[in-house]
């Protein structure tokens, strides 16, 4: 931790922060809520700007931040500081100082008094002026686990973070409204938004909000409870018709919805697959809340396939061309891979009690944390 290093705040805070919790809640061992705790520290001095939005990248040693220089206008990134909340606020759990969670109820407070464009958040704000960046709208990278994480704080509150569950749902009517589409095909997809005009591309990262739908469905609002997970499911469908449509059954980091197309990369730079867990993610979530079979044969599918064209001496890889009739490999296994991609595999094909949604949310990168409950202080109850 005293290395003269620039680290992103943000994968620091979803692999290691977040790894260090899950190991302390489900091991006890103090030397992993010790180091969750210390880590946080470090990462506590990217919070010094006029508006209290922290830097992308952080050096650890020196304490100075900057954000990414091809993000709009010095913009910190929506994806990135709107997924701390969940592991800051078990930091203040754990540490008993309140500071963490400070930051992150200030990030809501920033985000709440800004205006929104349709209701829609957009991808990028500056951190000095409180201000809007270009008006570029993703539920994929960029914006994705903005999302995921207003609701898992709803619901790792016990439901009592009413904030955060007001924002959820109304993001989700709004991107409904704005985003959601059904191709020629029948398939439903969610498109990116770029100053009101809609780019017909869902990414690989954005599979992951059929699974955030369906667990989003029981607070929904009373008539939108099927409806949300229905939409879940189309969305299910769409991820899994990404991959099919594929030589290799896999599928690529975008496809396509436009030119004649459906669900298929058009480009040759989208047409990679680096083990990503969404669409898998999303599978077990819909098994979970549904029980419907399909979700495990999806899920068993994507085994097969990754056991034919990615499993290689030393580990898994990263495919460059899922079309190809000849694996390409990239020679990646990415850490996500085991700690979601296999995680959620697992999980698709456990038992429901195995850490069961009563008690858990998983954080962005799929380490379990606790449900805190309204008594608080009720360790057993937690780690059921
Ligand atoms: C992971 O690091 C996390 O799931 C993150 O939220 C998005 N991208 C990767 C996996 O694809």
């Amino acid at each position: 931790f005293q290395q003269n290093a620039e680290i992103s705040v943000f994968e620091v805070n979803i692999r290691f922060v977040g790894g260090l919790l899950s190991a302390y809640y489900l091991s006890g061992e103090e030397v992993f809520r010790k180091k969750a705790v210390e880590l946080g520290e470090k990462l506590l001095p990217a919070f010094n700007t006029p508006t209290g939005i922290p830097w992308a990248l952080l050096n650890i040693k020196s304490g100075i931040g900057r954000n990414w220089p091809w993000a709009s206008g010095g913009s910190s990134i929506l994806a990135e500081f709107g997924t701390l909340h969940l592991e800051f606020v078990h930091l203040s759990h754990l540490s008993g100082n309140p500071v963490f969670a400070e930051k992150v109820m200030n990030i809501r407070k920033v985000l709440n008094r800004l205006d929104k464009p349709e209701g829609l958040y957009p991808n990028y704000l500056n951190p000095s002026s409180g201000q809007w960046g270009q008006h570029h709208v993703s539920i994929g990278g960029l914006g994705d686990s903005f999302y995921e994480y207003l609701l898992k704080a709803w619901l790792m509150s016990d439901k009592t973070d009413e904030d955060g569950k007001k924002m959820y749902y109304d993001a989700v009517q709004a991107i409904e409204t704005h985003l959601i589409r059904k191709s020629s095909g029948g398939l439903t997809y969610i498109a990116e938004w770029k100053g009101g005009l809609l780019e017909h591309k869902m990414g690989h990262l954005t599979c992951f909000a059929g699974g955030m739908f369906a667990l989003g469905a029981d607070g929904a609002p009373s008539d939108k409870t099927g409806h949300q997970i229905e939409l879940g499911a189309e969305i299910a469908r769409t991820c899994h018709e990404s991959y099919d449509r594929t030589r290799m059954k896999l599928g690529p980091e975008a496809f396509r919805f436009d030119g004649g197309v459906e669900a298929i990369a058009t480009r040759q730079n989208e047409k990679y697959y680096i083990l990503r867990p969404e669409v898998i993610e999303t599978y077990m979530y819909m098994w979970r809340l549904t029980h419907d079979p399909k979700y495990r044969q999806w899920g068993w599918e994507a085994v097969e396939a990754l056991e034919k064209h990615c499993r290689v001496d030393g580990g898994y890889s990263g495919i460059r061309d899922v079309y190809n009739n000849h694996e390409s490999h990239d020679d990646v296994q990415q850490s996500f891979f085991l700690s979601e991609t296999l995680k959620y595999l697992y999980l698709l094909f456990s038992e429901d009690d195995l850490l069961p949604f009563e008690h858990w949310v998983f954080n962005t990168e799929a380490h379990p944390l606790p449900v805190l409950r309204k008594d608080d202080g009720n360790k057993e109850e937690n780690q059921k």
